[in-house]
């Protein structure tokens, strides 16, 4: 055959007059510029070569295509460009076909959609997620997609960025066939053969006649662009997705890929863009943790849970969920009985909402147990305490494990924000203890603070990782400190809103311009939401080592005072009346904030929304670069990462670290001097600021030297 310089990435392979293309570009056989070089010269060459009838396309290892090279994006665009490829692809006048097992991805179902006909494995994953890194399909997907299984659908899969099985991919008709084993050359082999034997054509995805049916795409493009413009919370690419599929409607397919090419790149010219692949980098870096790299996981087969509260029912539940038996332990009959009602409450729930049968439950509880001594956790691989956030209450629970748990049990707790150095030193057996800081509701919220004290063991924190991993829980690797990453630096811009609330601007307002920035609930809604008691308790505890410098907002204990906790008894900063859920402004509230003002002397000012989420964001960019600097956090990504996933902050700005990079470090810094020259206690630049600010650097710089 015509001779083709091989690359490592594709190999060929002539089988029968048949010719093999295997993309073997570990881990995930992205289409970097290898790839795609590589692709293009195989099809020019089989295209020329008399021996050759046909090409199967297939990946190496355990998906066919990951997707674009997604590290490329940012860089220099390096030629041969994807589209181009998939048009190569396309316009080969031997039949080309895909044989797809797992996952076909973005760029990697684009090229199977170049491809002629597709035959895909029971275990294939097909979709176009490039909405969740901020682009759109830019391989031709937009004018491929619409065309082969009609508007609504190919928009559903764009905007959704779901990926479907085999089944539903036959179904759609965005593949032709599913093959009966699961050794994808043996059945990308049979079906070209076929193909062969019956003589079919070169057929191509652009004529095809998804879209013929005009009224109706029409009709599914402007839902379309009623629903995004609806829900997509100024997100950049969704639109643009409608935008290039009109396109392949209006246009003639040539033209209509090359509108897809512009849209495409204004979404990779997007801050979203960087901000969604940082995400998506970084969520995966944080699995990396020293300990994770050199200790092996202990064994984790049965668990046990201390306390059957909100936390620890929470707990117990995601425990369950991944398959692992349980002994709840709490004081006594009432205490424990209380802990199982609270477990079923959130199963009964499910089942209410149709999401789960009475017969799961029982499945599940089966795994259940209680006991109200403590000797029932004789053999728990894990103990997890979840008890009253008190230091005393936790060493007296901390001694009982170290009495009567097996050698090697991984004991935790799961403080918020006591020391627990001190808590390990308490007991004869300091390496096995370890911080598991979830989140509320623990059996929905992702993060997992792992929080690592200085006597542990490594094979401890790796176990921590693996049980974040069985939970499918995003853990997060964090020094002992008051708060870890997330409460610590939550403190310090919860008191910047606090400032700016006693300054002028109302909690309404503030929790506004939080919300226009993208999270889903301001700060006040986040306080009603948790429980105004909680904070106030902590306070009052504090407030003899409070110091007398610093500036203390007294609105929130105002309100306390009243009984106004929140959600929960009705009012809080706002009212909820009848239950509601979503708070209207209170005038009580404005009123009492009026007082606070007078009181504290303070004339009230107006601040833009724009100022408010200045100060706000230079004050939680100020404490997670605290948080690196002091290596409570390994890297800025661990703090984006914990944000991202306990504190809702948005995925397309990728956390406050790479936002702060964004905006770019040298303006937050001149933001906290600026600020600083009113209140020279609270704004006090962080030396990692000032060092990154004098060298020129980012932080970002720091996410791989660690
Ligand atoms: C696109 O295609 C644009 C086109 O439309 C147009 C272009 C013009 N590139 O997730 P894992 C790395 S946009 C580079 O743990 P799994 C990942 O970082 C793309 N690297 O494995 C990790 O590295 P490390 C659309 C990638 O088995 C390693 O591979 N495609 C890419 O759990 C293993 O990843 C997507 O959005 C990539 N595309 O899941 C799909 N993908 O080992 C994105 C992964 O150093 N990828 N890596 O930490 C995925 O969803 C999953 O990786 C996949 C495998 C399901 C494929």
């Amino acid at each position: 055959m015509t001779s083709v310089s091989p690359t490592l990435a594709v190999r060929r392979e002539l089988r029968n007059r048949i010719l093999v293309v295997t993309v073997d570009n570990p881990p995930v056989n992205a289409l970097g510029v290898a790839v795609r070089c590589a692709l293009s010269d195989v099809i020019e060459a089989a295209e020329h070569d008399a021996a050759v009838d046909a090409v199967v396309l297939i990946g190496a290892g355990r998906n066919f295509i990951g997707g674009a090279d997604i590290k490329e994006f940012g860089k220099p665009p390096l030629p041969p460009s994807l589209p181009v490829v998939c048009n190569r692809i396309e316009a080969c006048r031997k039949p080309v076909v895909a044989a797809i097992h797992g996952a076909a991805l973005g760029g990697g179902l684009e090229i199977a959609l170049a491809a002629h006909y597709r035959i895909a494995l029971a275990n294939a994953r097909l979709g176009l997620p490039e909405v969740t890194l901020g682009l759109l399909p830019g391989a031709g997907g937009t004018q491929r997609a619409p065309r082969l299984v009609g508007a609504q659908a190919a928009l559903d899969l764009m905007l959704s960025g779901r990926h479907v099985g085999a089944q539903e991919a036959l179904a759609l008709g965005l593949v032709d066939r599913i093959g009966e084993t699961d050794d994808v050359l043996h059945e990308g082999l049979a079906y070209v053969q076929a193909l062969l034997d019956a003589k079919a054509p070169t057929r191509r995805t652009r004529d095809a006649s998804g879209l013929a049916d005009r009224t109706a795409s029409r009709a599914a493009i402007e839902a379309a662009r009623v629903d995004v413009t609806k829900k997509s919370r100024g997100l950049f690419s969704p639109l643009k997705i409608v935008d290039a599929v009109q396109a392949a409607l209006e246009m003639p397919f040539d033209d209509g890929l090359n509108h897809e090419r512009q849209l495409f790149l204004q979404c990779l010219d997007s801050p979203q863009r960087a901000g969604l692949i940082h995400a998506f980098f970084a969520e995966r870096e944080v699995l990396k943790a020293p300990e994770t790299r050199h200790a092996k996981p202990r064994v984790l087969a049965s668990v046990g849970v201390i306390g059957g509260g909100t936390m620890g029912a929470g707990i117990a539940v995601a425990l369950l969920d991944a398959g692992l038996p349980v002994t709840m332990i709490e004081r006594d009959d009432s205490s424990l009985a209380r802990g199982r009602a609270n477990i079923e409450k959130v199963y009964d729930g499910l089942i209410a909402k149709g999401r789960m049968t009475a017969d799961a439950k029982a499945a599940v509880l089966a795994r259940w147990s209680g006991s109200t001594s403590y000797d029932a956790l004789a053999t728990a691989d894990l103990v997890i305490e979840a008890v009253f956030e008190d230091m005393s209450i936790k060493q007296a629970v901390f001694a009982e494990l170290d009495r009567v748990c097996k050698s090697g049990a991984v004991l935790a707790t799961n403080t918020s924000y006591l020391d627990i150095d001190a808590l390990a030193a308490s007991i004869s057996r300091p390496g096995d203890v370890v911080g598991l800081h979830f989140f509320s509701p623990a059996n929905i919220m992702k993060l997992l603070e792992v929080v690592v004290p200085a006597q542990v063991s490594a094979d401890v924190v790796a176990t921590a990782f693996e049980l974040a991993k069985k939970l499918r829980k995003v853990p997060v690797r964090a020094g002992v400190c008051d708060g870890f990453i997330g409460n610590r630096v939550l403190a310090i811009y919860r008191a910047a809103a606090d400032h700016m609330m006693e300054d002028g601007a109302s909690p309404y307002q503030i929790d506004r311009a939080v919300r226009e920035f993208g999270f889903p609930m301001g700060p006040f809604q986040v306080a009603d939401l948790a429980g105004g008691d909680i904070g106030w308790a902590t306070r009052k505890r504090r407030a003899a080592t409070r110091d007398p410098q610093q500036r203390y907002v007294q609105i929130a204990d105002r309100i306390c005072e009243r009984g106004w906790f929140g959600q929960k008894t009705g009012r809080g900063y706002y009212r909820y009346t009848d239950g509601a859920r979503t708070g209207t402004p209170d005038p009580d509230v404005e009123a009492i904030i009026d007082s606070e003002r007078e009181r504290a002397g303070v004339t009230p000012r107006a601040f833009s929304n724009e100022e408010i989420m200045r100060r706000y964001m230079a004050a939680m960019i100020n404490e997670g670069a605290n948080v690196v600097h002091q290596r409570i956090a390994l890297r800025p990504l661990d703090v984006d990462v914990t944000f991202l996933y306990g504190y809702g902050f948005p995925r397309h700005r990728g956390g406050p670290m790479q936002y702060a990079d964004s905006v770019g470090l040298a303006t937050v810094l001149a933001d906290i001097r600026e600020f600083a020259q009113e209140d020279p206690v609270f704004w006090q630049p962080s030396p990692l600021i000032v060092d990154l600010v004098e060298r020129g650097a980012t932080l970002a710089s720091l996410n791989h030297a660690a």
